[in-house]
């Protein structure tokens, strides 16, 4: 039976359960997480700030190429990773490293490709964990299939995928929509509305009232939550999890958020956007919400935020150690596994990176990067 239109709209204005004064929102629109489960996002969010801050550092010391930081959004980061069991998969896009830190990948893994050392850091399997994907919205059919491979074989797991606002105007976004509700796969759609695709602002990139509303055209329920709000993260995208995993099918959640800093280190985000605007975002923000939340209820105090700091200061110091180390791969090995059959274009990059290699390195050392690889393993 078709499912009724209306049942699949998204209400009209995102959930909230805790305003950006750090006040609880009644009546509440949703069952409030427990203070453990709240506790534990506080914990983790002040680790994701930690890491973008410190990853944006490392890209001025040169030791990553590029950072898009997500910096502003740690409460869809953090609720991402917390609503999924051990079982479950995240993919997660170029933006979504604390997201992949927060399930439990070490930071410096995490970090592995955007400091330009190889294709991917993480065991994809053992984590549950696909790869960063830079090119938008493509491993929305990936997370799709591997719902529907779960469903075949009879698992109960649930594959959460993410994506930015402008990764909604891709094709492959509307493919994997449709075929996830024609499957009727276990996957939920967290699209992170951040206001900008690089300069690109929500005005521009649709004329939909809202991007949960585009879950209806597919037969999809769409949600929109307060993507600054962690506690409304944790209960709507936890109820989304837990419907797919029972065998309610997919579901698209749009959170609301904002991208506090540029789109990456390379992007001059004062050209197209209003510093007011930042401002007033500036006041929403994710972390200082939840901390005022639970200091008033008398859920935290101050050693346990100290506690949280120094976890974080933690991270930063293994991550800059990590990071400081040089060439722990061989640069030629990256074009290992990229064809099975390099062709001839490859190689031409190869035999140009050997002999770039061979002149920089002193005499006698060279042999060693430019013996080993190259060819098809
Ligand atoms: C298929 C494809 N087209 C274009 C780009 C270039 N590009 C990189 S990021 C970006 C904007 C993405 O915005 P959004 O999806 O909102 O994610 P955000 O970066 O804001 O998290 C574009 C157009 C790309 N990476 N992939």
């Amino acid at each position: 039976m078709r499912p009724d239109p209306e049942g699949l709209l998204p209400a009209t204005e995102p959930v909230t359960l805790i305003d950006s004064d750090g006040a609880p929102v009644t009546p509440a629109r949703a069952v409030v997480p427990s203070t453990p489960d709240l506790v534990a996002a506080l914990g983790a969010m002040i680790t994701a700030r930690r890491f973008n801050d410190q990853a944006y550092a490392l890209v001025r010391q040169g030791r990553l190429a590029v950072y898009p930081s997500s910096h502003g959004q740690e409460a869809c980061q953090v609720a991402a990773a917390q609503v999924l069991s051990d079982g479950d998969w995240l993919f997660p896009t170029y933006r979504d490293t604390a997201a992949v830190v927060a399930r439990g990948v070490d930071p410096g893994q995490t970090l592995t490709l955007l400091s330009g050392e190889w294709h991917h850091g993480w065991d994809v399997a053992a984590h549950r964990v696909a790869p960063l994907t830079t090119p938008l919205a493509t491993q929305l059919p990936h997370a799709v299939g591997v719902a529907h491979a779960a469903r075949l074989r009879g698992e109960d797991t649930v594959v959460l995928a993410l994506c930015g606002d402008g990764g909604t105007s891709e094709g492959d976004f509307h493919e994997a929509l449709n075929f996830a509700a024609v499957l009727h796969a276990p996957v939920v759609f967290l699209v992170q509305n951040n206001t900008f695709a690089i300069s690109v602002p929500l005005s521009r990139q649709t004329a939909a009232p809202s991007l949960a509303h585009k879950g209806a055209g597919y037969g999809i329920p769409g949600e929109r939550v307060d993507g600054n709000d962690v506690a409304a993260l944790l209960a709507v995208l936890g109820e989304a999890v837990a419907a797919a995993r029972t065998g309610g099918g997919p579901r698209l959640v749009e959170a609301h958020t904002y991208r506090m800093q540029a789109h990456t280190n390379a992007d001059d985000a004062t050209r197209y956007r209003d510093a007011d605007e930042v401002a007033a975002w500036s006041r929403r923000d994710p972390v200082e919400r939840l901390r005022t939340f639970l200091t008033r209820r008398g859920d935290v105090d101050e050693a346990r935020l100290a506690a949280f700091a120094d976890d974080a200061e933690r991270m930063a110091a293994t991550l800059r150690e990590e990071l400081a180390t040089d060439h722990r791969h061989d640069p030629s090995e990256l074009f290992e596994h990229v064809y099975a059959t390099p062709t001839p274009q490859l190689r031409e990059q190869l035999a140009l990176l050997r002999d770039e290699a061979a002149r920089d390195t002193p005499a006698g050392e060279a042999s060693a990067t430019a013996t080993t690889a190259g060819g098809a393993r």
